[in-house]
């Protein structure tokens, strides 16, 4: 009677095993959408609004393209030239200069933050990349601003062979200070929250960088003459956000519409 039992029990083992691996397989999907639609709309109360949006990967159907030039509306002073005063020997093999604020000759202004705010579905997070990387390389953060999505691994890395210390200002992130000596040539570090992360290096008092924690992969960083392109977009109206250490936050609606490109330029006033 007991093996009966036992055999019966197993049985079921088997048709609950198989049946879930079906439904898994075939509502992979769904199954993440209906998750993700609760979690968003849990009335919790338990500090559960201040936790990131939850980010849904859907397959992206004639996705459209956001693309732009950011622009200084003035005339730009040269970027201060950084003095070199510790360390000389390693940190002076190049000029430092201060990247807070970098305009290119036809005025496209330098590592401006560009995100579609509010997404919460879309391509995959892999459109940022799959390694995420900040260098120490001459005594300069390399980039200045790095993307890095939420709870993925950033390398930081010690190219020098001397004493870093990472030293980042979160404030939705706990604040991090780390001594990177110069035998350490990679840490990682992963962030929870979305948010702009200032960098510093508390040895090289000039070095300075942003970590830019990313919740959906609609995020870019515009290059040196100051353009930008975000795709697959899907289509609708959109925020879209610039965000630049010096010259502060604005946004700009953008309506994309199927397969198509929405241009949006932008000249931050001169200041
Ligand atoms: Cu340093």
């Amino acid at each position: 009677m007991r093996k009966l039992y036992v055999l019966l029990f197993l049985s079921a083992m088997v048709v609950f095993a198989f049946g879930f691996a079906k439904f898994d397989g075939k509502n992979a999907n769904t199954l993440a959408a209906k998750t993700a639609t609760v979690e968003m709309t849990s009335p919790t109360g338990n500090g559960a609004s201040e936790a990131s949006p939850t980010y849904t990967t859907v397959t992206v159907v004639a996705g459209g393209t956001v693309s732009g030039t950011i622009t200084y509306a003035g005339t730009a002073p040269a970027p201060a030239k950084l003095q070199v005063t510790k360390d000389v020997a390693v940190c002076g093999k190049e000029g430092h200069i201060d990247e807070s604020l970098v305009v290119g000759a036809k005025k496209g202004v330098k590592d401006v933050v560009v995100s579609i705010k509010g997404v919460t579905q879309g391509k995959a997070m892999d459109a940022l990349g799959t390694s995420f990387v900040l260098d120490q390389k001459v005594c300069t953060y390399k980039p200045h601003v790095v993307i890095v999505p939420v709870n993925k691994p950033l390398k930081i890395l010690n190219s020098d062979g001397i004493l870093h210390n990472i030293h980042t200002y979160g404030k939705k992130n706990p604040a991090k200070n780390i001594a990177q000596p110069k035998f350490k040539k990679e840490l990682t570090e992963t962030f929870a929250q979305p948010e702009a992360i200032p960098v510093k290096c508390d040895v090289h008092g000039w070095m300075s960088a942003w970590i830019i924690v990313a919740e959906h992969p609609y995020y870019t960083v515009t290059d040196a003459d100051g353009k930008f392109t975000i795709a697959d977009v899907p289509a609708g109206t959109y925020t879209v956000e610039f965000r630049q250490e010096k010259l502060g936050t604005q946004t700009k609606q953008v309506t994309v519409a199927a397969s198509g490109t929405a241009t949006l330029d932008f000249a931050y006033p001169a200041k």
